[in-house]
């Protein structure tokens, strides 16, 4: 695939950008861990730039710097988990205004939306975002934001961004369009470059890469909603703490490593699974089955360690495959240098309405995998024999 090549200067600023050791007197290479709560003055308003954490803090802008390089974007913030930065964006919205979002999102995001933003009278309509014109029919004139995942969570259909925001655009221009960007890490899909106004990740997933802290990201090119998006941050304060920030500063500097062997392995695990009789359907967007491969090929450049199947059965095949499994572990998230295994129906998108799993084709025999680091053969030895143990 003549696209899959890395964007320029990706490794060298994953590990250099906002690092500088200049910043500290002590010429640290590595950032420092400050946990302090605040900063002294040398006069009433003459501080260094730091006042208090929640408005700033030296190991979070360290972070914030990288993010902001590694999206390509003027500016990056960080936040205490993927939900607080869905949060703080939404709260960019007002009473009355609307949102289009994709129809297929992580559990989290739809509760979100449907239970919370709604509350504040902000309201949703979901729509399939993979034919773009459904976007441009469901815009309205209070819509404020237009809301997509790509791949989405779990079922791994593709949005074509720029489609989406000329779309938009001709529609409205003040419109803003978001793209959640965790399931490719910014080492595969730079939505900013494609249009969006801003782009989100969960950094709990691989970003961060080492499943040891919930932590969530966004970067924009928008002075305007840069600002308005620092003073939110500030003004109701869903921030993370140094020391996270510093986990995932670190887990930074070989992201652009691991998702080459992510990408690897989940291609292998996709073709093996692809193969076995004992699966029905497997969804990978590398994979020429894939109904949306050529956008894939376009829009992406590569692919993530996430992969979803349909084993042959229902529940009770799907729960029985689970639990064999050794290698990979039965758990929620994804991301991280560990295999997992999960079983959306009964786990990250239970909060989905049963009609709209149904429509999504979220059913008890969907599984995901979220295919690590490990030995390859290890792997695809250990699906087929928890595959064998549940359907044969
Ligand atoms: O868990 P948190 O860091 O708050 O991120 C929420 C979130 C946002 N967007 C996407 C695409 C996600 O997958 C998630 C979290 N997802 C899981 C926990 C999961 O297992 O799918």
């Amino acid at each position: 695939m003549e696209n899959l090549k890395p964007f320029k200067h990706f490794a060298t600023d994953a590990i250099h950008a906002g690092q500088e050791p200049e910043q500290w007197k002590c010429k640290a290479v590595v950032p420092m861990i400050s946990m302090s709560t605040t900063f002294k003055q040398e006069g009433p308003g003459q501080h260094c730039g730091y006042e208090y954490s929640r408005s700033g803090n030296p190991t979070r802008n360290c972070l914030e710097k990288c993010i902001a390089a590694l999206e390509g974007a003027k500016l990056g913030m960080v936040f205490a988990s993927g939900l607080a930065t869905t949060t703080a964006i939404t709260h960019l919205l007002k009473q009355g205004d609307h949102i289009v979002s994709m129809n297929d999102l992580y559990g989290g995001t739809n509760r979100y939306f449907k239970k919370v933003a709604s509350r504040m009278g902000i309201e949703t309509s979901f729509v399939d975002c993979t034919v773009a014109k459904n976007v441009g029919a469901a815009i309205k004139p209070n819509t404020k934001m237009v809301w997509m995942e790509t791949p989405t969570n779990p079922t791994m259909q593709l949005v074509d961004i720029e489609a989406v925001v000329s779309v938009v655009r001709a529609s409205n221009q003040d419109i803003f369009v978001v793209v959640d960007n965790t399931f490719m890490s910014s080492y595969f899909q730079r939505p900013l470059s494609l249009g969006a106004d801003i782009v989100m990740h969960s950094l709990t997933k691989y970003m961060n890469g080492h499943s040891d802290s919930v932590m969530g990201a966004l970067a924009t090119n928008s002075d305007k909603l840069g600002e308005e998006l620092r003073f939110l941050q500030n003004a109701f304060g869903p921030i993370p703490s140094p020391f996270d920030c510093f986990l995932v500063n670190r887990g930074l500097k070989t992201l652009h490593v691991r998702m080459k062997e992510h990408m690897k392995n989940g291609l292998a695990v996709a073709k093996f699974l692809e193969s076995h009789r004992c699966v029905e359907k497997v969804i990978h967007p590398g994979l020429p089955s894939h109904p949306q491969h050529e956008l894939a090929k376009r829009q992406m450049r590569g692919f993530s360690g996430m992969v979803t199947f349909y084993i042959r059965g229902g529940l009770n095949e799907a729960s029985t495959f689970l639990k064999r499994l050794k290698v990979f572990t039965l758990a929620e998230s994804l991301g991280g240098f560990e295999s997992l295994a999960e079983l959306p129906s009964v786990m990250t998108h239970a909060s989905v309405p049963i009609e709209e799993r149904d429509q999504l084709g979220i059913s008890d025999n969907l599984i995901r995998l979220s295919v690590g680091l490990e030995d390859e053969a290890d792997l695809l030895a250990d699906l087929d024999q928890a595959l064998k143990a549940a359907v044969l």
